[in-house]
């Protein structure tokens, strides 16, 4: 009976162990600039992933030129797709709210994350989003190659100064 409790207390240590070194993604070396979290099954501190300037950048990048309500023309936009950033944290929701520094925050559905080549940008025309100007993380859509998108609620989505993704 004793080996058997052993036995157990031996595969419940296991378990716990395995638990624990789910996490695939490098820790972040510098100031933290961005967090996921939620229903994610990635993760490089505790549940969460947390990522620097070093982190970021190892993603793969994509350019978006669109017309958006803030810009006078058509701009250059670029950062990592937010579908990207999901599939890296292997998110496994519905839905991420989009949080900002002021505590802002608005919810896109991993769908639309699907259908368009929405970007967690963090340039315009080459040049880095300070945080007096969007920075340091902007959500930006291809306003322009879908007409679609022209709506009070991809605005509302089109949230500046983000600092943290919490998937549901
Ligand atoms: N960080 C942050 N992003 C935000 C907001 C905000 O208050 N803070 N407002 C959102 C809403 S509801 C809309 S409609 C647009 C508003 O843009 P505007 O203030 O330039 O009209 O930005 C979106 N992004
Ligand atoms: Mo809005």
């Amino acid at each position: 009976m004793r080996l058997v409790v052993a036995a157990a207390a031996t595969v419940i240590q296991l378990l716990i162990a395995g638990a624990a070194s789910a996490c695939t993604i490098a820790q972040p070396k510098g100031e933290v600039i961005l967090s996921i979290d939620g229903m994610i099954k990635d993760c490089n501190e505790g549940l969460s992933v947390h990522l620097d300037r070093a982190l970021v950048d190892a993603l793969p990048r994509k350019q978006v030129k669109t017309e958006n309500p803030w810009d006078d023309g058509p701009v250059v936009y670029e950062g990592v797709l937010l579908r990207d950033l999901m599939k890296f944290a292997k998110a496994d929701g519905t839905t991420a709210t989009v949080s900002a520094l002021n505590d802002y925050r608005a919810d896109i559905p991993l769908a639309d994350m699907d259908k368009y080549d929405v970007i967690l940008a963090d340039k315009r025309g080459g040049v880095a989003l300070p945080v007096r100007d969007k920075g340091p993380f902007f959500v930006v859509f291809p306003f322009t190659d879908f007409p679609e998108l022209a709506s009070e609620a991809r605005y509302a989505q089109s949230v500046w100064q983000v600092n943290r993704i919490t998937v549901k």
